[in-house]
């Protein structure tokens, strides 16, 4: 099977912002290295909260997660490279930070369901989509048109 080029949307949650695993965790994305795209902390609006969530609006919990995603600021992300969403997920951790492996973020900085830190797509239409909802086409650098003038002389 061959690895593509896929995008991804990342989030530090309030808890992660809080806690100040900012840096921990976009140091994590830059030394694997996926390229960052696009980067803003936000203080989000439940409308955008509820549409980011919207698969789950039947579950118990849908209440709650949205009202902690709103509870501060998140900062949300994009990062490009292979694989960006499966490994971006590897990378996250399980869901339940109790069976996250060690190494991964939840399994190094969490122990709650319901205070995970972070947040990462779980397919590429997913990231697509939440990529809309969360930055516009203008905030995502088109990196390439840049990289070899910034690096390179
Ligand atoms: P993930 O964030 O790993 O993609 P998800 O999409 O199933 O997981 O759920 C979104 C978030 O909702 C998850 O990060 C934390 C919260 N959540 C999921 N299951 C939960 C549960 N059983 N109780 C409380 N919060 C839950
Ligand atoms: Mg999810």
């Amino acid at each position: 099977m061959s690895s593509t080029t896929e995008r991804t949307f990342i989030a530090v949650k309030p808890d992660g912002v809080h806690r100040g695993l900012v840096g921990e965790i976009i140091k994590r994305f830059e030394q694997r290295g996926y390229k960052l795209l696009a980067l803003k902390m936000v203080q989000a609006e439940k409308k955008l909260l509820e549409e980011h969530y919207k698969d789950l609006a039947q579950k118990p919990f849908y209440a709650g997660l949205v009202k902690y995603m709103g509870s501060g600021p998140v900062v949300a992300m994009v990062w490009e490279g292979l694989q960006a969403v499966s490994t971006g997920r590897k990378m996250l951790g399980a869901t339940n930070p109790l069976d996250s492996a060690p190494g991964t973020i939840r399994g190094d900085f969490c122990i709650q369901t319901g205070r995970n830190i972070c947040h990462g797509s779980d397919s590429v239409e997913s990231a697509e989509r939440e990529i809309g909802l969360w930055f516009t086409k203008e905030e995502i650098v088109q990196w390439d048109h840049h990289s070899k003038a910034w690096i390179y002389e």
